[in-house]
């Protein structure tokens, strides 16, 4: 990469770190949605260079705190508007997975006739709040490298080593 446009990304990204919502939330997760729209993998590179990770949901609780957490954000249309989240089937077509730690999807809010790998295609999740088609805060698969959108952060999970020392 040429440092022009090496230096132009850190312009970016920094451009987006100062435009983020943060706010803790009911799980004691932080989330946040960076000012930037971005295709799946460039969402999960700048999770990890904010020093987070794209989101993981794994119950009811953590599904309903992301859709009031978005609500509250500038980024929330209540006509349509839909994030990346961090799960994907790149692994092996239909069987999902949280790629920040690896575990399978188990608990899912899919959209009914969701995931349907239009086209052979979708791989990468995204969670959908468009009430008119009766999509609230459920998830859908979408085209990881050609669809750009905003997404969701999350703060890390503390290690055991900062644990001991809390
Ligand atoms: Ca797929
Ligand atoms: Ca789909």
């Amino acid at each position: 990469m040429s440092s022009t446009i090496r230096k132009l990304v850190s312009l970016i990204v920094i451009w987006a770190y100062m435009h983020v919502q943060s706010a803790p939330s009911s799980t004691g997760k932080e989330y946040e949605i960076p000012n930037i729209k971005a295709n799946w993998y460039k969402a999960s590179e700048i999770c990890n260079y904010f020093g987070m990770q794209l989101v993981t949901i794994t119950s009811r609780d953590e599904n309903d705190a992301v859709a009031r957490f978005v609500q509250r954000s500038d980024k929330f249309s209540d006509v349509a508007c839909s994030f990346w989240i961090g799960g994907n089937d790149l692994a092996e077509e239909g069987t999902f997975s949280w790629m920040p730690n690896g575990q399978l999807v188990r608990y899912a809010n899919w959209t009914p006739g969701e995931p349907n790998n239009h086209n052979g295609t979708e791989h990468c999740m995204q969670i959908v709040y468009e009430p008119r088609r009766e999509q609230r805060w459920t998830w859908n698969d979408n085209k990881c490298r050609t669809k750009y959108m905003y997404f969701i952060c999350e703060s890390k999970p503390r290690n055991c080593v900062e644990e001991l020392r809390g």
